[in-house]
């Protein structure tokens, strides 16, 4: 039995330790160049070069060949693209599953929509690494995903949803939300993987405590929280120091967003994945 976790981009996790594991990536492109969200993509030089241009620009996701490319040599295959309903990567995906089951029949692939991004796909492939480890069957770990899937969320602070508006991810009307300075949007990831702004807060500080507040209403009582920012680990650090203050002793670690989520959160934006 041969395990492989494969995610898309969308979860900002590049490479993992000790599982056989791939992000597949999406691309960001603009009318002066294609951005591919690999891992040597070079973030802050692609968020100062969107500064400077105002043409068009937009993503592409994942399609069926390269999570093929991803799923070969393995046997048993967990999956977990961006949220369905945002992106075409699901769909890419579940389509690579029929046609490598297909080629290999005794293979074994679930894909998981996420129904989220960022770091809450990153709490799921922690969870799969561990379910693997543990030696359990795949149609255990199956189970075992999905039922940690509905202790999974996201929430998040973005200061600018221009991105997001201008390529139809969210209406124009919830992108002025977060269109006025110093006015940040914070929403989380529905249960039907749909952005779902829940307020608009002035500064930073009072994002944090509404992200934390709202943290607390979801169930959060101590565990794991993910922290993925674009160019801002100072907010990231202030998030990680409130949630430790309040909330005790957990399990957060920080990372910087990839290209994905860098382009869609914007400069400054912040996501939030925690366990309940
Ligand atoms: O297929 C593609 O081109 C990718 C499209 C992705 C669109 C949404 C990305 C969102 C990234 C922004 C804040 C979190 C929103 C979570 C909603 C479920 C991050």
């Amino acid at each position: 039995m041969k395990f492989k976790i494969v995610s898309d981009s969308s979860s900002n996790v590049p490479a993992m330790d000790g599982v056989d594991y791939a992000a597949v990536p999406l691309k960001i492109i603009t009318q002066r160049r294609e951005y591919v969200d690999g891992p040597d993509l070079d973030i802050p030089e692609m968020i100062a070069q969107l500064r400077d241009y105002d043409g068009r620009s937009g993503t592409s996701c994942p399609n069926v060949a390269d999570w093929l490319g991803a799923f070969e040599g393995a046997d048993c295959i967990f999956a977990v693209p961006i949220t369905s309903r945002l992106s075409g990567s699901c769909a890419m995906a579940m389509q690579a599953r029929e046609e490598y089951i297909d080629r290999h029949p005794s293979a074994k692939v679930f894909v998981l929509d996420s129904l989220s991004t960022g770091p809450e796909i990153q709490l799921l492939l922690e969870k799969l690494r561990e379910l693997i480890a543990a030696g359990l069957s795949f149609e255990d770990i199956q189970a075992r995903i999905q039922a940690y899937h509905r202790r999974t969320h996201l929430l998040f602070a973005l200061e600018s949803m221009k991105n997001l508006a201008n390529n139809g991810r969210v209406g124009h009307g919830t992108a002025a939300l977060a269109g006025i300075l110093g006015i940040r949007l914070v929403g989380r990831a529905s249960e039907q993987g749909t952005l779902e702004p829940l307020h608009k807060s002035r500064g930073r500080k009072r994002a944090l405590r509404a992200i934390w507040e709202d943290m607390r209403s979801a169930g959060f009582s101590g565990g794991r929280v993910r922290i993925a920012h674009c160019l801002n680990p100072e907010a990231a650090q202030e998030m990680a120091a409130l949630i430790t203050a309040e909330g005790g002793q957990c399990d957060i670690q920080i990372l910087p967003c990839a290209g994905l989520c860098s382009f869609y959160a914007e400069e400054g934006g912040l996501l939030v994945g925690f366990e309940t």
